[in-house]
């Protein structure tokens, strides 16, 4: 049988999975890898590569799914009845499928109304037990860490080190497909787990010989919610891309040391550009992603416009886009889109009108 069953036992020789039959999976992995045709021109950039791995397209909606896949092996391996997390979304909804696949409790705490509605309805619907707290993530962050060394629960956010193991799998794909790393990998960064999980990816790809080449890691947060960029804590962070909410990022120093090893930048954008470019991907190359995802993008067009990408030489950059813009329709459908829509009587012969 040829059917592909997920990413744990596709890359089993890279990760630190002791029973096969524990292995939770919801056949996670293998996304959607596509060059873009008409962005980089847009800018100018003739000799640009540049390719987009739609994370959105994995079980749950978002790249969650390569760490959970591991961190809910790991807790099965060990005999859990149950996982915790905090999340900005993304991560609760893929903690409650694969809880719910393998028959463990999952307990979820948000804040109370600053995540996106599809996020909310699938942590329902996959049958989590769904706690809204009144404050941000770093504070929910916070409260599960203590709770997991009480309680007997098993902790799956990104601070659980088989998560990032989980995610560097999206590095091998990106270099299987490529045949070589991208010279820029470019991602959102939030809690900065997964920014670190891709240069381990990639370096570890790099040190068994499967690629010669590094790319520059380059990672991007949101303007309102900056604080690696500005080296400092965010207490009340803001921005519209509400998965990387974040101001005081679990894996921080991570992040800094993929910078500064690949010679790589962690920049901010604003909303306006996020939305921005979440509009231009998706009118121009057809692919809708979540606010959060188009920071990559987002930073794509910033570095392009302030004359930071090589005219040159050909070179290859990947954008990252995290999660699938459905899980947030309420960035798009608004009152000034819903303006866009024109409301007609049901008659042929109006309805003629539109073509002539
Ligand atoms: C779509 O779900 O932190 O820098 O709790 O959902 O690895 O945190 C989500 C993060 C980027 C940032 N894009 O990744 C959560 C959560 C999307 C996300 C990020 C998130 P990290």
């Amino acid at each position: 049988m040829n059917m592909y069953q997920g990413l744990i036992r596709k890359y089993r020789d890279y990760l630190p999975v002791e029973d096969d039959r524990k292995i939770v999976t919801l056949n996670e992995g293998r996304t959607l890898f596509l060059k873009l045709s008409k962005l980089p021109k847009l800018f100018g950039l003739n000799r640009v590569n540049l390719y987009v791995k739609f994370e959105g397209l994995n079980p749950t909606g978002s790249f969650k799914d390569r760490g959970m896949t591991m961190a809910v092996t790991k807790a099965n391996e060990a005999g859990s009845k149950a996982v915790i997390c905090a999340s900005t979304g993304n991560t609760s909804a893929s903690a409650a499928a694969y809880a719910a696949v393998s028959g463990m409790k999952a307990y979820v705490l948000i804040p109370n109304k600053k995540i996106a509605l599809g996020k909310l309805a699938q942590a329902i619907v996959y049958g989590a037990e769904v706690i809204a707290i009144d404050g941000n993530f770093d504070d929910a962050l916070n409260m599960v860490r203590k709770l997991s060394e009480t309680e007997d629960v098993t902790l799956v956010n990104s601070v659980n080190p088989y998560r990032l193991q989980g995610q560097k799998t999206g590095a091998f794909e990106i270099c299987d497909d490529l045949g070589r790393s991208p010279d820029y990998l470019m991602l959102p960064v939030g809690n900065a787990g997964n920014i670190s999980a891709y240069w381990m990816g990639f370096k570890e790809y790099y040190q068994n010989k499967v690629v010669s080449n590094l790319p520059k890691m380059t990672g991007f947060q949101a303007a309102g919610a900056a604080p690696i960029v500005e080296n400092r804590i965010f207490e009340n962070p803001e921005t519209v891309a509400t998965a990387i909410r974040i101001g005081n990022p679990a894996s921080w120093h991570l992040a800094t040391a993929a910078r500064d090893e690949s010679g790589g930048s962690i920049d901010k954008v604003t909303d306006e550009e996020i939305l921005a470019a979440q509009k231009l991907l998706s009118a121009e190359e057809g692919i809708f992603a979540e606010p959060a995802s188009c920071a990559s993008i987002a930073g794509f067009v910033k570095m392009a416009q302030e004359n930071k990408i090589e005219k040159d030489k050909d070179i290859d950059i990947v954008c990252i886009l995290t999660g699938n813009g459905l899980k947030d329709t309420s960035v798009v459908v608004n009152e000034e889109t819903e303006k866009q829509i024109r409301f007609f009587k049901p008659d042929l012969d109006e309805l003629r009108k539109l073509f002539r």
